[in-house]
């Protein structure tokens, strides 16, 4: 079976239901501190889990004869810069209990997400090489910089089927993301919908890496299904489908939603934004295990106006 641990977050909610659909309901165990989408909660097992909980995830393991764990469960960027230690101690203490767990044999295989928050000021900002220079200057990505480490630590000394790949932005309208940078490009298309006009956290010029939910959940299943040779880096795999600012995507939003107006009050996720890369090279990715995009900023735009127009609508 499979282990979902922080189910019901933005990702989670979707990988789960993606991965309920591929191998049934009751192969797929959603655990999380808090309980979450009424789809997820109804359609198999949930188990409430603070990922830091060692002997409570050894248990849950244990009792459902785990052999896979997504291990979803972290705190984003800008709740990250508030909170330093409790963001470390969350991010870190949990990859340890699972690849611990891992290396004793226990579980066969894991999933971690990096993020391109590894990458820092001094990193070449366009087209991010897979291997470069990395200096993170947030509590967040240093977290994810040296999980990125340790996997590769624990697949090289313990022979752990570690799987990572390094996320760009991920849009999406069923679940709210939680404290990141990325999350303008979500709420202005709520704000567009219900108010024609949205103020940005980020300046207008702020490029960064963007990818639609579905790409993000295929580009977790892919990996996760590809035979182990494939698999060449075990760090994280750079992971690309898009790049604009809060301009483009205005200027985009402005073809579907007549006299939308954007403007904008940038305040310190600014400075986390303009640390990290502007746009990715995820070649290794596309090479290794064919990973391929189907999302640009139309389809994401299209996409997203319907989805939000719609969740809005219900809740009237
Ligand atoms: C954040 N969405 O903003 C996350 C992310 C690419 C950034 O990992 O914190």
């Amino acid at each position: 079976r499979i282990l979902i641990i922080g189910a019901c977050g933005q990702i989670g909610t979707e990988l789960t239901l993606k991965l309920r659909e591929i191998h049934g309901n009751d192969q797929v165990i959603a655990s999380d501190i808090r309980e979450g989408a009424k789809e997820l909660m109804e359609s198999g097992p949930f188990e409430t889990l603070n990922a830091t909980d060692e002997p409570h995830i050894r248990k849950i393991i244990q009792d459902y004869e785990v052999k896979e764990v997504y291990l979803m469960a972290a705190m984003l960027s800008a709740t990250a810069e508030k909170a330093p230690m409790k963001a470390w101690d969350l991010n870190m203490d949990s990859l340890f209990h699972i690849l611990n767990i891992a290396k004793e044999g226990i579980i066969e295989k894991v999933f971690w997400p990096s993020s391109i928050a590894v990458f820092g000021p001094t990193t070449p900002k366009d087209d991010t090489p897979q291997t470069t220079i990395m200096e993170p200057t947030t509590v967040y990505g240093i977290s994810k910089q040296t999980g990125e480490r340790w996997c590769e630590y624990y697949f090289n000394k313990f022979g752990v089927d570690v799987r990572s790949i390094r996320y760009p932005g991920i849009i999406s309208y069923r679940t709210l993301p939680g404290g990141g940078t990325t999350d303008y490009a979500i709420e202005i298309f709520h704000e567009a919908l219900k108010n024609s006009s949205y103020t940005s956290f980020l300046a207008e010029d702020a490029a960064l890496p963007m990818m639609y939910m579905d790409d993000a959940i295929k580009a977790t299943v892919d990996i996760m299904e590809a035979p182990a040779e494939k698999i060449k880096v075990r760090s994280s795999y750079n992971l690309a489908a898009m790049s604009f600012t809060p301009e483009i995507l205005a200027s985009e939003i402005k073809k579907h939603i007549n006299g939308f107006k954007i403007s904008y009050d940038p305040d310190f996720r600014q400075e986390i934004a303009e640390s990290w890369p502007s746009s990715i090279d995820d070649t290794t990715a596309r090479e290794d295990w064919g990973w391929k995009h189907e999302f640009n900023l139309d389809k994401l735009t299209t996409t997203m106006l319907e989805g939000v127009g719609k969740s809005l609508k219900t809740q009237d």
